[in-house]
């Protein structure tokens, strides 16, 4: 789901955490996987990776009809608008396939730990997929390595005005960061945590200070407030504060400032924007394992998923179901 210019990173949100990342990937203008700095960002939480099941709000509702966040986690997103388009019937037959895939035991049988072991493979291979494609437009060979000169010349060839250097000097960090054994050069894995900091712990502190630079208006290497507020809310002549605004203000000061000093520092960026605190994967396995678990015995059977298995994939009929649905509420 990406090419090379710019993509939308099916990164995950959580019903309390509404993210859609917008990305752009290597080009001079923007450096991989940064989140810009504008005043597009709805809300503080905006700005937060949240990357493995889906781009979409979690609908916690559990009488919910529409469970494409629950489809996303569970088939990642191309298959998961390729089931969209099968009949009940196929959609049906192929998610007999994935169970088997899924059961990894064979004893027909879906625990709890088999199902939070594929929504974690799911999760992760947007990141190793999208890696490995970016990796082969430089390389020929996902065992090749990358020099940065390669990867320089693509991305910003001889033109060197302030903004191309600045992001340049940028992505050279990065770089450098993501080149864990030293080498000057980039394999396929080293290149992942380039492209994809905001996965890997030993990148995560970095991002913390690239959004700070983008944030940091005045450069004294901290966002106040001000800051903090501009980054989401641009007020038009005369407009009054919303409540949404006020509550942010309160979020700085309680939340986000850990250290109480009215500015937010690397480190404080870094856990708000990248969040170690939940894991969603566990958060979608005991979803789906409440969803269809009927008999509570903590194990899926082949049987409980294929009676909820439009929990679990989507087909036509669903559609049509719920436009039927719609059309007699009208
Ligand atoms: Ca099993
Ligand atoms: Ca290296
Ligand atoms: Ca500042
Ligand atoms: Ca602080």
């Amino acid at each position: 789901m990406s090419n090379c210019h710019s993509s939308v990173l099916p990164l995950m949100t959580l019903a309390v955490i509404a993210i859609t990342l917008a990305v752009s990937l290597p080009s001079a203008q923007a450096s991989p996987a940064v989140v810009k700095a504008d005043s597009s960002h709805k809300d503080s939480g905006d700005r937060v990776y949240q990357h493995d099941l889906s781009d979409l709000d979690h609908d916690e509702d559990e009488d919910e009809d529409d469970h494409k966040y629950d489809h996303e986690a569970f088939l990642g997103k191309e298959d998961s608008s390729k089931f969209d388009k099968m009949s009940p019937e196929e959609s049906k037959a192929n998610l007999g396939k994935i169970v088997d895939k899924i059961d990894k035991d064979n004893d027909g049988m879906v625990t709890e730990k088999e199902l939070s072991d594929w929504i974690d493979y799911i999760s992760k291979r947007y990141v190793t997929e999208d890696s490995r494609k970016q990796f082969l437009d430089y390389a020929s060979s996902p065992a090749d390595k990358l020099s940065w000169d390669t990867y320089k010349a693509r991305n910003f060839g001889k033109d060197t005005d302030e903004a191309t250097s600045k992001s340049m000097s940028r992505d050279q960090r990065r770089w450098q960061r993501a080149d864990r054994d030293g080498d000057g050069m980039l394999s396929l894995a080293e290149f992942t945590d380039f492209t994809h900091p905001e996965e890997a712990p030993h990148m995560r502190e970095l991002v913390g200070l690239e959004t700070l630079e983008d944030m940091d208006k005045d450069k004294d290497g901290g966002v106040d407030i001000n800051e903090y507020i501009a980054d989401m809310w641009t007020p038009s002549a005369g407009e009054q504060e919303p409540d949404w605004v006020k509550t942010e203000r309160e979020t700085f000061s309680n939340v986000r400032d850990k250290n109480k000093d009215g500015r937010l520092d690397q480190a404080e960026i870094a856990s708000w924007i990248v969040p170690e605190d939940y894991n969603h994967v566990e958060a979608e396995t005991r979803h789906l394992m409440s969803q269809a678990d009927t008999d509570k015995d903590g194990r899926l059977s082949r049987q409980e998923i294929m009676d909820k298995y439009d929990v679990f994939v989507g087909s036509q009929a669903t559609d049509f179901g719920e436009a039927l649905g719609r059309h007699e509420e009208l």
